[in-house]
Formats: C-alpha cells, sequence, structure tokens
C-alpha cells in the first residue's frame, strides 16, 4: 500500500514538475513515441484515485477525458532558480506627475520598445515591457489594492477541490454569455464602478489596433505562493483565435509558456527567456535555441498580448516562487463573442 502511494506520488510530481510525463516511461521507446496519450492517461490515473471518492470521475466521464485533453493541472513546485523581485525603476523611465486624474497624462508608452515572438503555426506573443509610465504604474496598484473586490473562490481543478491559489475579480459589459473556469462562476462587476480600469482598456485598445475586449479577468497575487497553474484561456466563448492582452502590476514574476505535448520522444526543458527588451538577443537565447518553452519576467507597468493559437496550441503559467514577497497584480483583458 506503502509503495502504491509513493508510486503515485510520484507519477503526479512528474506531472506537476514541468509536465514531464516523459520521466514516467523512460526506456520505454512506443510510450515515449505517443507521450500525449501517455499524458492523457497519468492524468485520467490521477484523477481517478483521488482521496476523496465523491470526486472520482464515473467510467462515462473516463471516456469522455480520454476524447479530450485536460490541461488545468496542480501548482508547480517552489523553485528559487530565478529571484522574483520586487520591481526596480529601469533607467531612463519617465516619472509620471499626473494625480488620480489619469486621463490627462495617462501615460502609454506602447510606442517605445516591443517584442514580437513568433511562437510558429499562427500563435503569437507581443511583449512591452514598459507600457505604462512607472509612476502611474504604482497609483495604479494602489487603487486596484483598495477598492477591487478581490475573492478567492472555492474552485474545482482536475478533479480536486481547493480555494484558488490567488484573488479574482471579473468585469465584463452587461449582457455577455457568462464566464464559467474550474467549476466557478465569478459575479460580474461593472467597468462603470472602476474607471481607472476604463482608462488602462483605452490605454490597451490604443496599443493593439482593431482590438476590442470587453471583459476583464483580475488576479492578485499576494506574495510568491499564490500562483496560477498551467493551463490555457480556451474557454468556448473567447472564440478559436482569442487575443488576450495582460497588463501587470508590482512584483516581477515569472510568466511562462509551453507548448501542448506532441509526440516527441523527449520533453526537453529548456526555456528561452525574455527578461527586458535591453537584453541582447544572444544573451537572452544563450539558455536555449529551443523553443518549445518560454519565459518572460513581466515588469511593473508591461502588457504582454497573447494572440493566434496560442491558447490552442500552448499553455501558459506563472509559478511559485519563494523570493516574491509582494503584491502583483494583473489584469488580462478579453473579448467574451456573444453566441
Ligand atoms: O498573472 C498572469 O500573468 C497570468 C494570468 C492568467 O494566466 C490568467 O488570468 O489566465
Amino acid at each position: 500500500m506503502k509503495t502504491k502511494v509513493i508510486l503515485s506520488d510520484w507519477a503526479f510530481d512528474c506531472y506537476v514538475e514541468e509536465g514531464r510525463f516523459d520521466m514516467l516511461v523512460e526506456n520505454d521507446f512506443e510510450a515515449m513515441d505517443d507521450i500525449k496519450r501517455v499524458e492523457k492517461l497519468v492524468m485520467i490515473a490521477i484523477w481517478c484515485i483521488q482521496e476523496d471518492p465523491s470526486l472520482r470521475p464515473i467510467m462515462s466521464e473516463v471516456s469522455q477525458m480520454q476524447e479530450r485533453v485536460i490541461d488545468t493541472v496542480p501548482p508547480n513546485p517552489y523553485s528559487d532558480s530565478i529571484p522574483a523581485m520586487l520591481a526596480s525603476q529601469p533607467e531612463g523611465t519617465t516619472t509620471g506627475t499626473l494625480g488620480f486624474g489619469l486621463s490627462a497624462g495617462f501615460e502609454n508608452e506602447s510606442k517605445g520598445k516591443r517584442q514580437v515572438v513568433d511562437l510558429e503555426n499562427g500563435s503569437e506573443v507581443i511583449y512591452i515591457p514598459r507600457f505604462l509610465a512607472w509612476d502611474e504604474s504604482w497609483k495604479l496598484l494602489e487603487y486596484l489594492n483598495k477598492h477591487i473586490p478581490w475573492t478567492r473562490p472555492q474552485i474545482h481543478v482536475f478533479g480536486r477541490s481547493c480555494i484558488q491559489p490567488r484573488d479574482t475579480c471579473y468585469v465584463a459589459n452587461e449582457g455577455l454569455p457568462e464566464l464559467r473556469y474550474s467549476g466557478y462562476q465569478p459575479p460580474v462587476y461593472s467597468w462603470d464602478d472602476y474607471p481607472p480600469l476604463k482608462q488602462i482598456l483605452a490605454a490597451v485598445h490604443d496599443a493593439l489596433p482593431g482590438s476590442s475586449f470587453n471583459s476583464l479577468l483580475l488576479n492578485r497575487y499576494n506574495n510568491g505562493t499564490d500562483y496560477v497553474a498551467w493551463h490555457s484561456d480556451d474557454e468556448k466563448l473567447y472564440g478559436p483565435t482569442p487575443e488576450i492582452a495582460s497588463v501587470s502590476f508590482g512584483c516581477e514574476r515569472e510568466f511562462l509558456l509551453r507548448k501542448r505535448s506532441t509526440k516527441s520522444p523527449k520533453v526537453q526543458v529548456q526555456v528561452q527567456s525574455y527578461r527586458s527588451a535591453e537584453e541582447s538577443p544572444s544573451k537572452r537565447l544563450k539558455k536555449s535555441n529551443q523553443s518549445d518553452q518560454h519565459s518572460f519576467m513581466l515588469k511593473h507597468g508591461s502588457l504582454l498580448v497573447m494572440k493566434g493559437y496560442t491558447q490552442r496550441d500552448w499553455v501558459h503559467s506563472v509559478p511559485k516562487r519563494a523570493r516574491a514577497d509582494a503584491v502583483r497584480i494583473n489584469l488580462t483583458f478579453r473579448r467574451v463573442f456573444q453566441t
């Protein structure tokens, strides 16, 4: 019995640790050749042996699971490999002189450096490290921290019931189809009650011609133990190629993107890092020239945009970081389609 528990714990760890399914089937070339199927079976197996029998799937659910891929996974374990730090003011950044009536001088520095990362096959990420002015971003962080009605809901992830490991809030236009994720349907708040959100939205629209976001999911990470697990925002209500614009405030945290598993024989954990626009391409590529995983250190006031088939073909996460000891707030703007 003890061995079984240890074995399932080990499988679970292999799973959460960077999605290393290959570790479970090392030397089994047939299995290695169909790693996608291994992934699916491991997920289903873990689901089936969870502690609370009432949460275990019935046979028909197992069959249904075999038909689809579930990407919401348990958290990454702690990792100190990259110290997450409180954002420090970069040289040459403008300092805002505005009060809180933002609109007059709500500085949008998006004309500045932006990195476009082609993820291939129609997926793309754009990263603008200095999207909003430094001081203005601190004021926004303070406002959001204080005025947003944050909640930490109970969710149902991967067959387990748990408290979502970060605070959240949902703002959207009236009359849109309801959002539901991980068994949770968030209450919808109005843009009108939070005017600064409208101004950030306007700045995002300005930076991304042709975009037209009508909903916003807010996340607050109080420290490094708060996180978001590997997932993709591929809910039907966002359509097949959703554009998702993510604005970050406060503590810098690492944002990881990983290609969904394919039939590759070995999942290499190689990270391409885009920590800042200033870093030279050669330095950035030093860690790897492989492109199945990317890492962005999301700066205070930055904007990251996921486009095309990124939600279909990639998963993303903000892992735990033991040394991230300050608040980070992240806003993800999305467009919900009317059905
Ligand atoms: O906090 C972040 O940067 C990512 C948030 C996220 O992945 C989400 O809201 O789906």
